[in-house]
């Protein structure tokens, strides 16, 4: 770790300010251009404490920049890892308020959830795939507290890898009865195709990132619960939403879920 505690906490406390009192920043490596990796984590998790201790609860985690399309849309190399808490969550069909968000941002994404624990190092797509109990879309809402969108890897694992919120629906599937790497995906908003994809975008396989993940928490003494919910990643690059639009995904086999900004 290159920074001290109280850096870190105060670090923290200003990137969830800037959630909650939807205003944007500069990125946190400007100002700490020491900053480790060890050091981003630890602000994610001042950040996730610091909603639990104001009564959230953890109920996944999620995976991001798994995707070609994403790493070229944000100019990033490596995928990156964050938290989602139950008050994230935004039911089916539901609605979300513009104006709570800075800058939000769509993409579809294909959801786990364990029905047993999932411990690495060498996590695997198998270990996964025997770990899972359905697979679900969701559409998950990002929202970058940088400034015109703009980080590199440690400042955006600071921020929670940007997410806000997320909606997950249509129709759960075990996880043998479909093939990931094939299925196809279409996100609308407003009735307009604006992102086309496959699950295999996703590091060749969803479940693939789901394994990384599992790696990633092993380095730091943790595994991905059983019953959690874990998002594998935007397949496509995001989309920029406003109110009024109407965001819909379909998956093939698994449904479609949707949501409105107003
Ligand atoms: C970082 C979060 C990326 C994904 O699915 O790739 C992410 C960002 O692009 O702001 O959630
Ligand atoms: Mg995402």
């Amino acid at each position: 770790m290159a920074l001290e505690a109280n850096v870190i906490d105060r670090l923290a406390e200003h990137l969830e300010r800037c959630q909650l009192e939807v205003r944007d920043t500069t990125k946190i490596t400007d100002e700490y251009p020491d900053l480790d990796w060890q050091d981003a984590y630890a602000i994610q998790d001042r950040i996730l404490r610091r909603k639990c201790a104001r009564g959230a609860r953890l109920v996944g985690l999620k995976c991001g920049l798994t995707s070609h399309a994403k790493m070229k849309q944000m100019g990033v190399t490596d995928p990156v890892f964050g938290f989602l808490v139950d008050e994230f969550a935004v039911p089916a069909s539901g609605k979300l308020e513009r104006r709570r968000l800075i800058h939000p941002k769509v993409e579809p994404e294909i959801a786990f959830v364990l029905k047993r624990q999932l411990q690495g190092p060498g996590c695997h797509v198998a270990a996964v795939l025997a770990a899972t109990d359905f697979v679900v879309p969701g559409i998950e809402v990002i929202d970058s507290r940088y400034r015109d969108f703009k980080f590199d890897l440690k400042s955006v694992i600071a921020d929670n890898t940007s997410a806000a919120n997320f909606v997950i629906g249509g129709v759960p599937m075990r996880p043998d009865e479909v093939d990931l790497r094939t299925l196809g995906v279409v996100m609308e908003k407003n009735g307009q195709v604006v992102a086309l994809g496959a699950g295999a975008s996703v590091v060749g396989h969803p479940a693939a990132a789901v394994a990384m993940l599992a790696n990633h928490l092993s380095r730091r003494g943790q595994c991905i619960p059983a019953g959690a919910l874990v998002l594998s990643g935007g397949v496509t690059e995001a989309v920029a939403v406003d109110a009024g639009d109407h965001v819909a995904l379909r998956v093939q086999h698994l449904g479609s879920v949707s949501l409105r900004f107003v």
